[in-house]
């Protein structure tokens, strides 16, 4: 008998797994961890987890945070749920984010970016609320192996909710009003641009019945 047949890939089929990641960040009061550096005006988490909490393990094994080169220690390597990270800092920046999937999935490692946010978008309105930007995405496994593709099968994979409630902000119906929000700006902006051109007719008519 020869080796095992390699562990085949199967073909047309997709499997999808929903994701919630981004930061948490609140302005430091005077209560601050003992170790925070006084030009530190703020804490934050950044995460990665299943869509309403659901277990990720079984398919993630582990997320890697590249943080900004000011920080000590900038590759921060975090091998269980939750896989979370704390820190405090002055600063928005970009944060690398790696996903390493299990060793079964035999898959690359997923590299995206989420932009730290640590103040509110209209900065004239001091806050002390927490801020929050939170992302949902969904990762796609193209034609998974058959060893991966059956531990898949065995968790069912939430799909997005239809209706958004306090504790499920991400749902189809959150999704399809951004939609109508997209689509009432593009109409908008279409508006200016026709308004701004007619004007600018007028302001040529003007000037050649000048000459
Ligand atoms: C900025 N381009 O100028 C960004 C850089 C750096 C953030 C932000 C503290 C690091 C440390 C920190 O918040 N760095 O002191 O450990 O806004």
């Amino acid at each position: 008998m020869g080796p095992p047949p390699p562990n085949k890939r199967i073909k047309t089929i997709s499997v999808s797994r929903p994701v919630i990641y981004g930061n948490t960040a609140k302005k430091m009061g005077d209560v601050r961890p003992p170790n925070a550096p006084v030009e530190h005006t703020h804490v934050w988490t950044i995460f990665l987890k299943g869509l309403e909490n659901e277990d990720v393990s079984y398919y993630i094994k582990q997320v890697v945070f590249k943080l900004h080169d000011t920080y000590p220690n900038s590759t921060r390597i975090i091998t269980a749920p939750p896989f979370e990270l704390t820190e405090t800092g002055w600063g928005e920046f970009d944060i690398g984010i790696k996903i390493h999937f299990v060793d079964e999935a035999n898959e690359k490692v997923l590299n995206f970016y989420h932009r730290l946010r640590l103040h509110p978008y209209d900065m004239t309105q001091p806050s002390q609320e927490e801020i929050k930007s939170i992302f949902y995405d969904e990762i796609v496994f193209n034609e998974p192996n058959e060893r991966f593709f059956q531990t898949l099968m065995t968790k069912p994979g939430n799909l997005l909710p239809s209706n958004k409630t306090d504790s499920n902000p991400f749902s189809k119906q959150l999704e399809l009003e951004e939609i109508q929000r997209i689509d009432d700006g593009t109409k908008e902006v279409k508006r200016q641009i026709e308004e701004l051109q007619g004007q600018l007719e007028e302001k040529l008519k003007e000037e050649a019945a000048k000459k």
